[in-house]
């Protein structure tokens, strides 16, 4: 038999309860972000009977050991059966509390974990603090009193701001709106949570809970609800839980607290049984999943990446180098000409100072910003870089030549990646003589906005590599997803089988707006068409020319999208593309021009348009893309059905409330998309529709993708 000490180790208590001079601390110790499981929240209820018990304690103190405070209930939990207490009656009890409790906050303050504060008769935000109500993120709404008792402290007006953006507010911030009650600059929540309990004793005051309050309630503009509620309407048509939260502060507002608080349980259930709730909890789950890649393991040690390069000034380079800077990485911005270089140059402040006109960098930030970029028209400037990103012209030869010329001026152990979205990483590698240390990162434009990072493993690319650029991708505040060697990745890949199917649906009779329309309406931010036109036709005009040229077997014929790029109609930048746009204006317009060119290209290959349905869009636009993402899967191209949900989400815009590609499959069902692949093939043809094996076999069995 194990002694004790030899037997499982028992975990430490996630809740403890102490005493300080007079005052009764209630430490929560859960690592990582004290979430509020079941043993916080009955380890709570414990503390804070032990605490109302304690004739030694006057007043109560609700601090958090590590990085932050709590970050809400714990998601985990979600979908299971809820033991006693539930995080409301939790809060309930803090707020019938019969001493007053103090809520120290510092780090993250979030969700229920903001709720239970609110709860309390004092709240003390330390200076860094990030206070939020972010379950709308997750299809939900703050469901513990969070939509009753925010507008009784900050009034409705401000309480939807934050209810609905879910987006957490600073310290001060915090403390200019009523949020808290002060704002300590120095120590420990500890030390800090004793000298607000200190100036409560000297006052010799009893706060009232914020639950009693209504003085902020007052002040409601009439036309509030219906406005936002008319916004919401036009803007997030789709989701459900922005419509809830009106709902519910309108309730606040509106009804006795008591009542109100029954109102935010139901609506809040609403929300929980959403089909919405689920997918956003996976999109979640998912962008840290793939933070950890199959097969490397945790701990593989990564390299310091304190300086950086790019190769190539352009719209991409300088986008690369401003997402270095951003993150405080200083980087030596390389092209070959002067012209091109202040061209480069100028765009990025441009852009900085766009951004400090918005209000979101102050001039001091733009300044610092542009210091971390240096300008250099030498590869020597390269010399001392820790990691290089080349973003040059699209050809093999071109990067080769730039990889060879890296290899020569970089120290050992520098890294070298290629910003490629379709070339072979292992053919450029090759052209170096440390192919161990290169590697693909595969930026998306625009590069400062769009999250996802294509992290393209080459054949002999190092785990040290990978878990750097891993590591690299979290640092500065990309989603990095592993991927293997292949035309197009994962992304690109699955993109380009939408893309033909799009066309092909066009050629059969549908109109471009109603392929679009139909991708809006499934929730896609914009149609295959409108992003085409926003990316540059020319871009893929460019790529499907070389693969003419290269007599790829798989290679689209020429198309009308290919004469809109000889007309020199390049999309968005040109003012016309597969749309017209008005000066100014991103707004795709129809443009009866492009309808004569379609007519004209269908009766070239004699087809006569039929009437082709909005189903029939919807599903073969998605379930192509399916049936390429489980071919992806199959190659071992991307390792898991997660990291191709999340590289649809960061980087193409699939709508997060249906979890992601595969998510979204799974509930569809991959027995309807496999026998309706099968239909397609027959009956359509063309490489899209050539069933994945994988696809078939899960569907045949009954099990999820890629198990
Ligand atoms: C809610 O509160 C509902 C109530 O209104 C009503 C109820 C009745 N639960 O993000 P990180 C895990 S809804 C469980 O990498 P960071 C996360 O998965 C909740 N797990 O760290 C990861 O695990 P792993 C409202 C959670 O420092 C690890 O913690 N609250 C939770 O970059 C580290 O996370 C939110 O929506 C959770 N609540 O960022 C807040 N949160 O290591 C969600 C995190 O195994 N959380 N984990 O991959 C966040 O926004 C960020 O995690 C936070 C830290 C900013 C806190």
């Amino acid at each position: 038999m194990p002694s004790p000490s030899q037997s499982e180790a028992v975990p430490a208590a996630p809740v403890h309860y102490a005493r300080r001079g007079r005052v009764g601390v209630i430490t929560v110790d859960n690592p990582p972000v004290n979430a509020l499981g079941h043993g916080v929240r009955s380890g709570l209820a414990a503390a804070l009977a032990a605490g109302l018990d304690d004739a030694d304690a006057d007043m109560l103190l609700l601090v958090c050991a590590g990085r932050g405070f709590m970050a809400g209930a714990d998601i985990r939990e979600f979908g299971k059966p809820s033991a006693p207490p539930t995080l409301p009656e939790l809060v309930a009890r803090f707020d019938a509390a019969t001493k007053p409790v103090i809520a120290v906050l510092h780090g993250s303050a979030l969700g229920g974990g903001l709720e239970l504060a609110l709860a309390c008769h004092v709240r003390v935000a330390l200076t860094g603090a990030r206070l939020g109500l972010p379950e709308v993120k997750l299809g939900l709404l703050p469901g513990a009193g969070g939509t009753q008792r925010l507008p009784r402290l900050v009034g409705a007006a401000k309480a939807l701001d934050l209810i609905l953006s879910g987006e957490p507010v600073g310290a001060e911030e915090a403390l200019a709106l009523g949020l808290v009650d002060a704002v300590e600059e120095r120590g420990s929540p500890l030390e800090a949570g004793l000298r607000a309990a200190g100036r409560l004793a000297a006052e010799n005051r009893s706060p009232l809970p914020v639950s009693a309050r209504t003085d902020r309630l007052a002040e409601t503009d009439a036309a509030l609800f219906i406005e936002r509620r008319a916004e919401l309407a036009r803007r997030l048509p789709h989701l459900v839980s922005p419509h809830r939260i009106v709902d519910a502060v309108e309730a606040a507002v509106t009804l006795p607290f008591a009542n109100g608080i029954a109102r935010e349980r139901a609506l809040f259930q609403d929300c929980m049984d959403s089909p919405q709730r689920a997918g956003l909890i996976h999109a979640f789950f998912a962008e840290r999943e793939v933070a950890k890649v199959p097969g490397l393991p945790a701990g593989t040690p990564a390299r310091d990446i304190r300086e950086a390069g790019v190769v190539g000034a352009g719209t991409m380079g300088g986008g690369i180098a401003m997402c270095f800077a951003n993150a405080g990485i200083p980087v030596t911005l390389l092209d070959l000409s002067q012209e091109a270089l202040d061209r480069g140059i100028a765009t990025i402040r441009t852009a900085y100072e766009a951004s400090a006109g918005k209000g979101r960098l102050t001039l001091a930030q733009v300044g610092e910003r542009m210091a971390l970029i240096r300008p250099a028209l030498s590869h020597d400037s390269l010399a001392d870089a820790d990691l290089v990103v080349e973003a040059v012209f699209e050809s093999l030869e071109v990067k080769q030549a730039v990889f060879r010329k890296l290899d020569s001026v970089c120290k050992p152990g520098a890294i070298l990646a290629t910003n490629s979205s379709t070339l072979d990483v292992d053919a450029i590698a090759a052209a170096t003589g440390r192919p161990q240390d290169v590697l693909g990162l595969h930026f998306f434009s625009p590069a400062t906005i769009m999250r996802l990072l294509e992290v393209v493993r080459g054949a002999q690319t190092s785990d040290t590599v990978l878990a750097t650029a891993m590591a690299l991708a979290r640092r500065i505040g990309k989603v990095g997803v592993a991927v293997g060697v292949c035309d197009g990745f994962v992304g690109n890949r699955i993109l380009r089988q939408r893309g033909r199917e799009a066309m092909a649906l066009v050629e059969a009779g549908a109109s471009p707006e109603q392929v679009d329309r139909v991708l809006t309406g499934f929730g896609f931010p914009l149609g295959h068409f409108a992003m085409t036109d926003l990316a540059g036709i020319d871009v893929g005009w460019r790529i499907r020319e070389e693969r003419r040229k290269a007599g790829d077997p798989e290679a689209e014929a020429p198309d009308w999208l290919d004469v809109l790029a000889e007309r020199g109609r390049y999309g968005q930048k040109t003012g016309a593309g597969v749309y017209r746009y008005e000066p100014g204006s991103r707004k795709p317009l129809p443009d009866p021009e492009l309808a004569a060119l379609i007519a004209a290209d269908r009766s070239r290959r004699g087809i006569a348009p039929r009437p082709v349905g909005d189903d029939e869009v919807r599903d073969r636009c998605l379930y192509v893309m399916v049936n390429e993402a489980a071919k992806i899967l199959e190659e071992g191209i991307a390792a898991r059905p997660v990291d191709i949900d999340a590289i649809w989400l960061h980087g193409y815009g699939f709508p997060s409330w249906r979890g992601g590609l595969l998510f979204w499959a799974e509930r569809e069902g991959l027995g309807r998309i496999a026998a309706a692949v099968q239909r397609y093939q027959r009956d359509i043809g063309g490489p899209q529709w050539c069933p994945s094996a994988l696809l078939l076999k899960c569907a045949a069995a009954g099990r999820p993708i890629g198990c």
